[in-house]
């Protein structure tokens, strides 16, 4: 009986001392929040400047591996792995000093092992050791979010990393200054609306034909694809998911006189973002807000594996393209948007003073 009543003891002092260890931690003692996470182009609600002490900001994303149609026009399909069914995954928004605690749920209907690589967390491949998951299987991590910028967050399931990232499983996270965003000269600055692009090079095999193989599963898609990846040459390079997603009903829109917050995420390859007609008024190419912004660029580079910001203020109404300015990535292989932009023509910055006609002799 004393024996007993000693492991007894025994066990209730180390469930102690486990409890005593998770009182010790800083984030439990945290307000908890919940937002909801939205699809692309679109970001999810939050402050840009922020009164609130840190918090534990709670997300949950599902894991969808599916079929999708990359080029409507040639219903060219692909075995996508996505983050909550879309490409590229939603973009999160924490402020600086927050910890994100993620789900990270796949489920039975899946058939491969994922997990997530978060660039703005510290320790264990980027939280990968710690999530992997097979199909039916969910796991809870949680990171401090101790540096401000845009981060990109990605699968990386060990021996298939490129595979999983090229075939959709990417996405962004926004980590806020607590004061909000600032100029070169620390003055601040603010955006009325955001979106976030994710930009995806895509490697889709060709049968003996010349023409875009499909397949019933990512498994049976993987050694074609393989193959073609090692040859670095893309053969479609889209923003979210396919050719065209943001043009027509799913043009970017914008008013004269808003200011616009680009995210652009690149997880495997580099771009060089341009809007034509526009400029980058405020570009963190890089992502990093402890770093001084870049003014009035043409055109910025975001290094695969990066996700950069730019901001601007829409001065003129009209269509808009928005590109990587490797011109045959954007309008050959797909990488290119639109952004239609409602207000009043300014005649002082542009105007049109002899409308093409003949030649006068
Ligand atoms: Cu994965």
């Amino acid at each position: 009986m004393k024996v007993f009543r000693l492991c007894m003891a025994a066990t209730a002092l180390a469930s102690l001392l486990a409890g005593g260890v998770a009182l010790a931690d800083p984030a439990d003692k945290l307000e908890h929040i919940k937002p909801v996470l939205v699809a692309p182009p679109h970001v999810m609600e939050h402050e840009q400047a922020t009164k609130a002490k840190p918090r534990v900001v709670e997300f949950t994303m599902t894991i969808e591996e599916k079929k999708i149609v990359i080029d409507e026009e040639n219903g060219t399909t692909m075995q996508a792995m996505t983050f909550n069914g879309s490409m590229p995954g939603p973009t999160m928004v924490v402020h600086e000093g927050d910890y994100v605690q993620l789900t990270l749920i796949n489920p039975a209907t899946n058939a491969l092992e994922h997990n997530i690589d978060f660039h703005a967390s510290t320790g264990a491949l980027g939280g990968g050791a710690l999530t992997k998951i097979k199909p039916g299987e969910q796991t809870v991590l949680r990171f401090k979010a101790d540096r401000t910028g845009t981060f990109i967050y990605h699968c990386a399931p060990e021996g298939m990393v490129p595979w999983h990232v090229v075939s959709g499983m990417s996405g962004t996270l926004m980590v806020l200054p607590r004061d909000g965003l600032k100029d070169q000269d620390g003055k601040p600055l603010h955006y009325d609306k955001v979106y976030t692009i994710g930009e995806f090079d895509l490697y889709i095999p060709k049968d003996e034909n010349g023409n875009y193989k499909e397949y019933d599963t990512a498994l049976e898609s993987y050694g074609d694809t393989t193959e073609v990846m090692r040859g670095l040459i893309p053969s479609h390079i889209v923003f979210n998911g396919k050719k065209g997603a943001l043009t027509g009903a799913g043009a970017l829109t914008a008013k004269v006189g808003e200011t616009v917050l680009f995210i652009h995420s690149s997880a495997n390859r580099d771009t060089r973002p341009h809007l034509i007609g526009g400029h980058g008024d405020y570009v963190w190419a890089t992502g990093k807000f402890i770093n001084k912004p870049e003014r009035n660029l043409e055109t910025w580079f975001i290094p695969g594996g990066t996700a950069g910001v730019m901001m601007y203020t829409f001065k003129q109404p009209g269509i808009y393209a928005y590109v990587n300015h490797n011109l045959i990535e954007a309008f050959e292989l797909g990488a290119a948007g639109h952004v239609k932009v409602e207000g009043k023509w300014n005649d002082d910055l542009m105007k049109q003073v002899v409308a093409p006609s003949a030649i006068k002799n």
